[in-house]
Parts: structure tokens; C-alpha cells; sequence
């Protein structure tokens, strides 16, 4: 197959490229590299040294003999430029990484409100306008998010795969209809995603684009069997208050030996997947696409549910590092439960990767590995729902010379 995988040089797309390369795809990466722009206006780095793309590609030839193309081009922005290259390229499955994706970095300010809805809700639709201007038929695999369903909003009840069955009262009785679950966003991220479905829901019944939309939940972890084969095609990790997520945020801070930064009583309940089981989800999803005419196809893309208190008594039994409950700069429930269905990747295959099984490996290969390159002053959360919100102050402002870690001792500093 030519995959095409739009955001290819980010957390995700980037060891979803080399996973589907090292399978035998044919691979293009198209990326605006926004993100690693939006690293320098935030001065903070990825924990792991990434190497520009150009580099990592070389290297990725070098290691595997495989050739992985890369186009520069702005979906948001540059949407004719897009309708030439489809047909040029001609791919048969597309990948829909790019967009912008951290909550915080949404809810920052204004300005980051409009970027993340003109650059996500635009990339979407020129993607899908492209699509159908040029002929093109691709099966297009999105990266869709659990925060959809909002943390809440069902109880216990199961989060079903994107389609809820409802009763609907007629004067001749109840009928039967599967609609959209009802879209509940938490951040203007969120939201963003909620509107991406709508689009979604519309191409496939007017113009019959086969689309899989894929409910992720929170990634953690780093290195696939791909990223790990040479240092320069290392992933990125984020850790800073706007992108780091919370589970790789705690093992980055056992690692320097910071207090664990729970929100509010950590009562949150959130759905995870490892990196590794990501790039696996992917490949299921591109072998089983729906049907011209169909529906979009909805998997929930987790294996498992922790509340954030548990993660951080866990990350803390692992390491010794203790924790901090510090005010929560986000409007959300302190405490919720959630139940996500996730029975069509397992019976198509899927074998998740535990938490028990992956975190002190994560802990001492990459959390342990680069914890010198971390910035203690990025490392509490300040992006607020709602001007006027208390955050808390930096705990470390340095890093301490040597912190004790599963990794052995402190390399130098930067
Ligand atoms: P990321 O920011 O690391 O990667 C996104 C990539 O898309 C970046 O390389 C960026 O430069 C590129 N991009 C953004 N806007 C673009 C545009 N207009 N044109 C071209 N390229 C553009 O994010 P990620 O963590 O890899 O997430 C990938 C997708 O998965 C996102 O859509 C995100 O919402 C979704 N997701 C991520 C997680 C997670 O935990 N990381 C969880 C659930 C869902
Ligand atoms: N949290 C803490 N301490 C921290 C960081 C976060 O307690 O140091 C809490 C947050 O308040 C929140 C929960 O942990 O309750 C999850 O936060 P997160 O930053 O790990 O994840 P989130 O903002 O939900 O976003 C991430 C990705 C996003 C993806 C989403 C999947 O950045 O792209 O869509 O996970 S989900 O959460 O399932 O919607």
C-alpha cells in the first residue's frame, strides 16, 4: 500500500511511518513542522534529543534500506497545493495525524484558541474537500480523541464505539435510531475533534470517503522497535505543562526526582495506550476499512483506564518519588468514572501492552536516560481554563546534581 501519513513527524505519526515502512509500505510523511515551532515559542525541547527530518529520514534509509518521502506542506493553509499533490502521489490509505493536540496549548490564550480551531478544523475539511476534488480514493484512518465522549457524561455505562442506540418517541411509538454518542468537549482541542466527526458524518453519506476515525485515549511510553533502532531516529517526548500528558509528565519527574504534579485530588479517570500498541491500532484500522457509502467507522483506540491518583501511587511505589496535589488550572470533574468499550481491536488482534509490564523500562530507557535535559521551570502546568485560576509555583527550579534513579547516576547538564 502507499500510505500517506499527514503529521508524520510528530509523537505519533513519526513511529506510525516507520512501523508501516518496516511492514513493506510504501510511505510519504507530510508535515508543516508546527510543532517543533511551537516548541521554540514555548522554550522547552522534547526530553529526547529528535533530530530534524531530513536527518531522521536519512537515517531511517540507512538502517532499514527503506525509502520514507516527506512533502512540506500546511493542510490548514494550503489547500490547492494539496488537491495537486493527491492525484500526484495517488495513496491508498491516508493517515490524519496533524493537528494541533494538547488541551493546555488551546486553552493558553486567544490567539491559541483560534490557531487550534482555524488550523484543526480547516486541515480536516480542506483534507476532505481535497479528497473529493481530486478523485482521490483513499481510505482515510483519523485521529480522533476520547475526550469526544467527555469524562462523565455516561456514569458507569460503557462508552460504546462512537454510536449510541437511542429511543426516539413518535406519535406511533418509540423508534429505534443509532446516532453520534453525543459530543461533550472538555477544551477547545476537544471540541475541535467533535467537529472533525460532523465532517466526518457528512463526506461519508454525501460523497462516499471511507472514513475510520479513531478514538484515542492518552499515549505513553517513547521507542517502538523501529524508533529504538538508532538514537537519531529517537521520538519525541514531551513533558512541559502544555504537552506533556500525565503519565510520561510523572516518569520524567521520578526521574529528576520531582514530586509527582497531580491536579485537584486526581480523581480523574483517563483511558491510555501505549506508543507501541498505537502504531499496531493503526495498522488494524488501515487493513479494515468501511465500505464506499458506509458510515465512519469508530474504534475506541485504549487498553486501559487509571484514575490520575492511582497512576501517581503507582509511578511512586516504582520510584520513590512522592507526590504533590496541586490546584487544577482545568474546568473538569474531580472525579469520574469510565468505562470504554474496546472489542473491535481486540478481536482484530490487538495485544496491549500493560502498564505493568511497560513502566519501569520506560522509566529507566528514555524518563531516566535524558533527564538531564530537563527544564524544571516548564514543568508546572499554567495554561488555564478560565482566566483567574490558581496555579501552582515552580518546586524545582534547578535540577538537582544527582537524583537517584532506576537509570543510575546524573549525566552532565545541558
Ligand atoms: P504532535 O503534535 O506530536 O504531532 C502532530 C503533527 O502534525 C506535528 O508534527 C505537526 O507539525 C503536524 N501538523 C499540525 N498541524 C499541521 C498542519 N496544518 N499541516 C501539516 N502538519 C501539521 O501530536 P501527536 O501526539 O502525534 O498526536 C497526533 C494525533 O493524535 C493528533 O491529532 C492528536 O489529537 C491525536 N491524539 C494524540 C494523543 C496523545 O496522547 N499524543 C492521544 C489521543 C489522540
Ligand atoms: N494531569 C495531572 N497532572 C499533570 C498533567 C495532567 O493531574 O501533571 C491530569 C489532567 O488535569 C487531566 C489528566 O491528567 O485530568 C489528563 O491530562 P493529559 O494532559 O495527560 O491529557 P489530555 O489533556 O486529556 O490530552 C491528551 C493528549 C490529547 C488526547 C487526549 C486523549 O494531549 O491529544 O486527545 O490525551 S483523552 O484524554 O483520552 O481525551
Amino acid at each position: 500500500m502507499h500510505v500517506l501519513i499527514l503529521g508524520g513527524d510528530g509523537f505519533c505519526g513519526w513511529p506510525a511511518a516507520l512501523h508501516l515502512s518496516d511492514l513493506g509500505h510504501d510511505v510519504t510523511v507530510l508535515d508543516n513542522l508546527s510543532r517543533r515551532a511551537i516548541d521554540l515559542e514555548l522554550e522547552v525541547e522534547s526530553l529526547t534529543p529528535i533530530r530534524p527530518i531530513g536527518e531522521r529520514l536519512r537515517v531511517w534509509r540507512q538502517v532499514s534500506g527503506r525509502e520514507i518521502r516527506f512533502v512540506r506542506l500546511d493542510l490548514a493553509r494550503e489547500a490547492e497545493r494539496l488537491t495537486a499533490l493527491l492525484p500526484a502521489l495517488r495513496p491508498d490509505a491516508i493517515v490524519h495525524f496533524a493537528e494541533q493536540r494538547a488541551a493546555p496549548y488551546s486553552m493558553r490564550s486567544t490567539t491559541s484558541k483560534r490557531y487550534t480551531i482555524d488550523n484543526n478544523v480547516r486541515a480536516t475539511h480542506n483534507l476532505l474537500s481535497a479528497l473529493v476534488q481530486s478523485g482521490t480514493d483513499a481510505a482515510l484512518v483519523h485521529l480522533g480523541t476520547m475526550g469526544v465522549y467527555g469524562y462523565g457524561w455516561s456514569g458507569s455505562a460503557p462508552i460504546p464505539e462512537g454510536y449510541l442506540t437511542v429511543k426516539v418517541p413518535t406519535p406511533d411509538g418509540d423508534v429505534e435510531r443509532e446516532i453520534l454518542h453525543p459530543a461533550s468537549p472538555g477544551s477547545v482541542y476537544h471540541l475541535t475533534k467533535t467537529l472533525d466527526q460532523l465532517m466526518f458524518a457528512f463526506y461519508a453519506a454525501n460523497d462516499q470517503v471511507r472514513i475510520t476515525d479513531l478514538h484515542q485515549g492518552i499515549v505513553w511510553g517513547t521507542q517502538t522497535p523501529q524508533t529504538a533502532r538508532d538514537e537519531r531516529l529517537v521520538n519525541r517526548f514531551d513533558y512541559d505543562g502544555d504537552y506533556g500528558t500525565v503519565l510520561n509528565r510523572f516518569l520524567m519527574q521520578a526521574a529528576i526526582g520531582h514530586p509527582l504534579t497531580v491536579h485537584g485530588s486526581g480523581g480523574q479517570t483517563r483511558a491510555f495506550i501505549h506508543v507501541r500498541d498505537m502504531v499496531r491500532c493503526i495498522e488494524i484500522a488501515l487493513q479494515n476499512p468501511p465500505a464506499a457509502g458506509d458510515k465512519p467507522k469508530v474504534f475506541n483506540q485504549v487498553t486501559e483506564s487509571h484514575r490520575v491518583r492511582d497512576l501517581a501511587k503507582l509511578v511512586g511505589s516504582l520510584t520513590g518519588a512522592s507526590v504533590a496535589h496541586l490546584p487544577n488550572p482545568r474546568r473538569e470533574a474531580d472525579e469520574n468514572e469510565l468505562n470504554v468499550r474496546n472489542d473491535q481491536f481486540l478481536a482484530l488482534g490487538l495485544e496491549p501492552t500493560t502498564l505493568s509490564e511497560g513502566l519501569l523500562e520506560e522509566c529507566r530507557e528514555t524518563a531516566g536516560r535524558y533527564r538531564h535535559r530537563v527544564d524544571p521551570t516548564k514543568i508546572i502546568a499554567r495554561s488555564v481554563w478560565r482566566a483567574g485560576m490558581e496555579t501552582a509555583e515552580d518546586i524545582l527550579t534547578e535540577l538537582p546534581e544527582r537524583t537517584p534513579s532506576p537509570a543510575g547516576p546524573m549525566p552532565e547538564r545541558r
